[in-house]
């Protein structure tokens, strides 16, 4: 047998070795850490949280119940879980800078759980909601028709115009509808907004605001996008967010709201819908706030607002290039979030999944006044957050946009493409 033979013989048995060893749970981790590891993640909801924050999301914070609030919990053992959630609370009202108005609830599980802890809080049977429509970049826990709450209250929308959130729009809504809770903030709407004259409108209304900024936490946490957070009718009486965007921790939600509605908003969550919170959760959270706050840094140790100023600036490269490939986009990006649309011909499934095929990770996305199914709608949602924090640079990004944008009008095939993506892969920090 030669040097090659033995070799390749020692390899099969490592890995026969690997595969007795290992259970399926374990190989498809595996099998998932070099897929992510090994594509570019252009999905704008996701990013990757920092190794501390995973490792404490594993820890045996897992194993404990603590039903109830620090000070008052219904099981013993509580004493380490109560400092927990004080200091992870007092940590979220300080990321915003929310101390003087707000309250916080670090216990509920994700997003569109959050929002319904709003709306059971201060909704009765019947009452009317008015929130931005799915297609124009709403979210479907605002209340979209395929919603189960819409069985309880009622929904109307607000509209755009060009695709953009206009206030004599809105206005109009709130004048015609008359809801008794309007819902700020979106899914899939690359422009920033100005939530002091939206909460202002509002309450003129005599309306509730819930402002929903899963999105763009990140942004305001580092003061580049206007904040929800104000005392009066400047500010949202209720604030939710998920965790895991733009704010770069683990999978969670936090639900503020303004200190009158705080006793109210814990009593929905428990014991109104929810048993023990989840507090390997609720540290995960801590940690990643603590890196907001530069008490702790991300691996590669940039400051939280640097990172976000690149992630700005990476969503504009990125715009820049599809432009430049000649892809159009619903509204200019201002945000971490850019929505293209499509050429007419151009089946978005079939593009996510050729995309795919190269590495490339997107969702297809429905745009301001799509009339194409759900399942296959008219544009393709990119963000710049996830691939910011693997250290992908301004000139990178601009790149990749020209190459996909090339892709979806034709003029590089997916060999092409994938010469690309298999380049700038190469260069990209993976820190699990
Ligand atoms: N999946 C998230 C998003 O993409 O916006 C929220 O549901």
């Amino acid at each position: 047998m030669g040097r090659r033979g033995f070799f390749s013989q020692i390899g099969n048995y490592l890995v026969f070795l690997y595969n007795k060893a290992m259970n399926q749970i374990q190989k498809l981790t595996d099998t998932e850490n070099e897929r992510q590891k090994s594509t570019l993640n252009l999905i704008a909801s996701e990013n990757y949280p920092s190794p501390k924050a995973l490792t404490l999301l594993g820890s045996i914070w897992n194993d404990k119940y603590a039903e109830g609030y620090p000070g008052k919990r219904y099981y013993a053992g509580n004493v380490n879980a109560d400092s927990l959630e004080e200091f992870v609370q007092a940590k979220a009202l300080e990321v915003f800078n929310a101390r003087e108005d707000y309250g916080v609830n670090v216990q509920v599980l994700s997003g569109s759980p959050a929002n319904a802890m709003v709306y059971f809080t201060v909704l009765e049977p019947g009452d009317t909601v008015l929130s931005l429509n799915l297609n124009s970049g709403g979210h479907l826990s605002h209340l979209h028709t395929t919603s189960s709450y819409v069985k309880f209250f009622k929904h109307f929308t607000y509209s755009l115009r060009g695709g953009k959130l206009h206030e004599a729009e809105f206005e109009q809504a709130l004048k015609e509808h008359k809801p008794r809770l309007v819902v700020i903030g979106y899914s899939s709407y690359p422009a920033q907004y100005e939530f002091t004259r939206l909460c202002q409108l509002a309450h003129a209304y005599g309306a509730l605001v819930l402002a929903d900024i899963s999105h763009i936490a990140g942004l305001v946490a580092a003061g580049q996008h206007s904040s929800p957070f104000h005392s009066g009718a400047s500010g949202a009486d209720f604030v939710t967010t998920t965790t895991h965007k733009t704010l770069r921790g683990p999978r969670s939600a936090l639900v503020f709201a303004k200190k009158e509605y705080m006793p109210a908003v814990n009593k929905t969550v428990f014991p109104g819908t929810s048993g023990g919170p989840h507090l390997n959760q609720i540290a995960a959270v801590g940690q990643s706030l603590l890196e907001v706050l530069g008490e702790e840094t991300y691996p590669d140790k940039t400051p939280f607002n640097e990172y976000i100023q690149d992630v700005l600036k990476n969503a504009k490269a990125l715009e820049s290039g599809l432009k430049q490939a000649g892809v159009h986009v619903t509204i200019p990006t201002a945000t971490h979030l850019v929505l293209a649309k499509l050429p007419e011909e151009v089946d978005s499934l079939t593009l996510q999944n050729d995309l795919e095929e190269v590495g490339i990770i997107t969702n297809r996305n429905a745009i301001p006044g799509d009339e194409k199914s759900p399942w296959r709608p008219g544009g393709l949602r990119l963000g710049s957050a996830a691939l910011t924090s693997r250290g992908m640079k301004h000139d990178d990004f601009l790149m990749l946009g020209e190459a996909i944008g090339s892709f979806i009008m034709g003029k590089k095939d997916k060999a092409e493409l994938s010469i690309v993506t298999k380049d700038l892969q190469k260069s990209l920090k993976w820190y699990y």
